[in-house]
């Protein structure tokens, strides 16, 4: 087994494919059909459109705060990839790769960013549970829909993602704690993207990797390049599969990086140094898949230039179509917070609607 050879103890991490688009062990190469790693490449180029685009959208004051993708497609893909329909995936707020990879389709993502709340609805055949903003909070629901599936024996696990942050809040260990004593069927993916905002690694844990962690609450842990699409599926699957069995938990750390700010309204030139972020450019996981696909015939240059021009002018549509009619009334954040608006509620009303009319605004 991937996570018993990959002991997080013994200074290990799992990697498939290198930064050259080399494989390292032929023998760990999972199978997939030749059009399956077409398509899972094309949603990594898919994911790194839309989210250049966000950000060029955000800079002209066009969406609202936006949390990029940049680096993460990888760890991201590859995991959710291992996973079935019937399945489920609770969210942090930066899994746009694996948010696409369900099949959530790209208004209802750029809604959300757009400060539309619809953005969080997502269609009830995707298993996708909301953003969560408090970080870690989501790693309980996971535990929680993986023990109803469990106690109603349906054959269903759940997956969690959260950053290397994530990790050194109260909710992700006692997330840990219940997952191990009840055996849940529940995959914790941490992506430790080597920062949580301005906080390095070594500030966040004392401990010599995050996989590890998991061996205090009586389960396994492997580290895995997050970089690598291959040994993200890998450890993926092999997880998923020990959680149908009744295996219980696992936790993987996904080594990746953010390469993007942490979000619109950061500045990481603040407290990183680009010598770092261009190191980890090289790692990209984009890159190494397209040599990898290129090695194999099946990909070029002018297929990649046709879908990419095609993504473009998709997403292009698509924001469009939302400036157009995505927009919320500002009347909805007093209306909606409870059926019924408070007392208070009502005066915070009354006052921001004479704050506008006087100025002519309403
Ligand atoms: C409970 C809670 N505390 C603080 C914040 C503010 N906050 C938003 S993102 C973030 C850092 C998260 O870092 P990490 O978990 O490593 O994920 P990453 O942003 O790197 O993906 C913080 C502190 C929050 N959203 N929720």
């Amino acid at each position: 087994m991937l996570v018993d050879q990959y002991n997080p103890f013994e200074g290990k991490m799992l990697q498939i494919l290198d930064q050259e688009g080399n494989i390292t062990d032929e023998k760990l190469l999972p199978e997939i059909p030749d059009e399956e790693l077409v398509r899972l490449f094309k949603i990594m180029l898919y994911t790194r459109v839309i989210d250049r685009k966000a950000l060029m959208y955000q800079r002209q004051g066009r969406m609202l705060t936006y949390a990029p993708n940049e680096g993460q497609e990888a760890c991201q893909i590859g995991s959710v990839y291992a996973l079935e329909q019937r399945d489920w995936m609770a969210p942090a707020f930066r899994e746009l790769g694996a948010w696409l990879t369900r099949g959530v389709d790209l208004k209802t993502l750029y809604l959300y960013w757009y400060g539309n709340e619809m953005g969080s609805k997502v269609s009830e055949e995707i298993r996708i549970l909301p953003v969560s903003i408090p970080i870690s909070s989501q790693l309980l629901h996971a535990v929680g829909l993986a023990y109803a599936a469990k106690v109603r024996g349906l054959d269903e696990v759940s997956i969690a993602y959260f950053g290397d942050g994530g990790t050194s809040e109260g909710d992700f260990h006692e997330a840990l704690n219940l997952a191990g004593v009840y055996k849940t069927p529940t995959i914790f993916l941490c992506q430790n993207n080597q920062w949580s905002i301005s906080v390095p690694k070594h500030f966040q844990t004392a401990s010599e990797t995050f996989a590890q962690k998991a061996y205090a609450y009586g389960f396994k842990g492997i580290k895995v390049d997050g970089n690598d699409i291959f040994a993200m599926y890998a450890a993926t699957k092999e997880a998923v599969d020990r959680a149908r069995k009744g295996e219980g938990p696992t936790l993987i750390e996904a080594y990746t990086y953010r390469l993007g700010a942490h979000t619109t309204s950061d500045d990481p030139t603040r407290y990183r140094d680009n010598t770092e972020v261009e190191a980890w450019r090289e790692k990209d996981p984009v890159k190494r898949f397209r040599i990898y696909l290129e090695k194999r015939g099946l990909w070029d240059e002018e297929i990649e230039k046709a879908y990419v021009a095609e993504k473009e002018e998709e997403v292009e549509q698509v924001f469009a179509d939302i400036e157009q009619n995505g927009g919320t009334a500002f009347d909805d954040v007093f209306m909606y917070q409870y059926a019924e608006m408070t007392p208070i509620l009502k005066e915070q009303y009354a006052e921001w609607k004479a704050f506008f009319q006087e100025r002519g605004m309403l």
